[in-house]
């Protein structure tokens, strides 16, 4: 039988324990028509949490109030589980990292959001400790995260589940690309949390707040019990990842602009498909085919380098940054073909690639949405010019050595 979580959906907090359940196979499944600001102050809520807040799980034994006690319960339901370490310091450090989430970044984006929504008074004075305190706390977290993919060990932890939900508050609401592209290695690690499949389950799929909430003008009152259906949550303001209210009109998907370009005799489907299914004479197979293919008028072909090649010096974190990506890009997917290659015997490892466009430019939509996009340098491919082709169908063949240099890996996008 499933444990029930009682919240509402979209709350960071509650997704801890729902992220923690789909790791470690255990059911939990939110208690259904829960009311913000109502279900959490019945008498039967209060018993359960005195304070009247949410997340509480209710449990064959009793209730659990606190979101990260009740990832830990849920985890410990599955014998020797890895989410919390494979050994003593690892606990510790699964441990640490959870209490840095909660009291580092959690209380920092609270204090940096909440007044912005008229939770709590405004002041300048408070807004700026609160940006400060939570860009030393990421500081921290970013050079702790330079080597590395997950918080603690080489899998997903509870600090990675507890950290990741407390930063996608930031992320989803307030925390703008400009404040975070200070933190690199912070954002390459958040935008891989959230892709992992267990925690894309839960979390849908998550945008970076495009604007910071402006002041508002007086600090919410307390609401009145008449209204209070219709007040936004205290703590628990609408995240993206909600399903739109009922009565919401369904918006018509705009066109993406690629679809409007005038047609083009190369079929990008036939130029993956032979590829996939080229497997002995790749040069004369599929490397002509492309050539033969290839519209340069429908299409658009780019290298593109790494900026920051000094940090990948450990090679399983540097391919996982690139798996990253290539899952990033999955929006363009209709649009494009990309090859990257992971250039070096000995680190510090060099990332290139080349990416194949509908359209002469490398997509908007892609440079908005594919955070990744701006660590590299794009480059045109002059196809006239004989060796910048050669330099396209040897990434595409992956040959090797390339440009010189052994390939640690190579990864296409298809
Ligand atoms: N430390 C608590 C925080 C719980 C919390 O603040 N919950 C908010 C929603 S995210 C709430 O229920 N607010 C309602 C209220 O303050 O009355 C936890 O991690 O579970």
């Amino acid at each position: 039988m499933a444990l029930v979580l009682h919240s509402g959906p979209g709350n960071k907090n509650a997704f801890k324990a729902l992220i923690a359940a789909e790791y470690s196979g255990v059911k939990v499944e939110l208690t259904k028509n829960f009311e913000m600001g109502v279900s959490n102050k019945t008498p039967e809520f209060l018993k359960m949490n005195p304070l009247g807040k949410v997340p509480v799980l209710e449990t064959p034994d009793g209730a659990i109030f606190e979101s990260n006690a009740i990832a830990r319960y849920v985890a410990r339901l599955k014998d020797d589980n890895p989410l919390f370490g494979s050994s003593r310091i690892e606990q510790a450090h699964v441990e640490q990292w959870m209490d840095f989430a909660a009291t580092e970044v959690d209380s920092g984006v609270a204090w940096y959001l909440y007044p912005r929504l008229g939770y709590i008074p405004y002041a300048q004075t408070t807004e700026e400790t609160a940006i400060a305190s939570l860009k030393r706390a990421l500081g921290s977290l970013n050079t702790h995260l330079a080597s590395k993919t997950f918080l603690v060990g080489h899998s997903v932890t509870l600090a990675d589940i507890v950290l990741t939900c407390n930063l996608y508050h930031g992320f989803a609401r307030i925390l703008t690309k400009s404040f975070t592209s200070e933190f690199p290695h912070v954002e390459r690690y958040f935008w891989t949390m959230v892709n992992q499949p267990n925690f894309k389950k839960v979390m849908g799929d998550v945008k970076q707040a495009e604007s910071v909430p402006s002041v508002q003008k007086k600090a919410a009152a307390q609401p009145k019990a008449k209204d209070v259906k219709k007040e936004a949550p205290k703590e628990a303001p609408k995240p993206k990842v909600e399903a739109p209210a009922e009565e919401e009109a369904p918006k018509p998907k705009p066109k993406n602009p690629l679809d409007l370009l005038p047609p083009s005799k190369m079929i990008l489907d036939d130029w993956k498909r032979l590829y996939s299914n080229t497997k002995t004479n790749f040069r004369e197979v599929a490397i002509k085919g492309f050539w033969d293919m290839y519209d340069p008028e429908g299409y658009s072909l780019w290298f593109c380098d790494y900026k920051y090649n000094d940090e990948n010096t450990v090679s399983f974190v540097t391919m996982n940054k690139v798996g990253g990506f290539l899952q990033r890009m999955d929006l363009c997917r209709k649009y494009a073909f990309g090859k990257m290659l992971v250039v070096g015997s000995e680190p510090p490892f060099k990332l290139k690639g080349l990416w194949l466009f509908r359209g002469q430019e490398v997509p908007k939509f892609v440079m908005d949405e594919v955070y990744d996009m701006e660590l590299y340098e794009w480059t045109k491919v002059d196809i006239s010019d004989e060796a910048q082709r050669e330099r396209v169908s040897a990434m595409i063949e992956d040959q090797e050595p390339f440009e010189g240099e052994a390939l640690l890996d190579a990864k296409c996008f298809k």
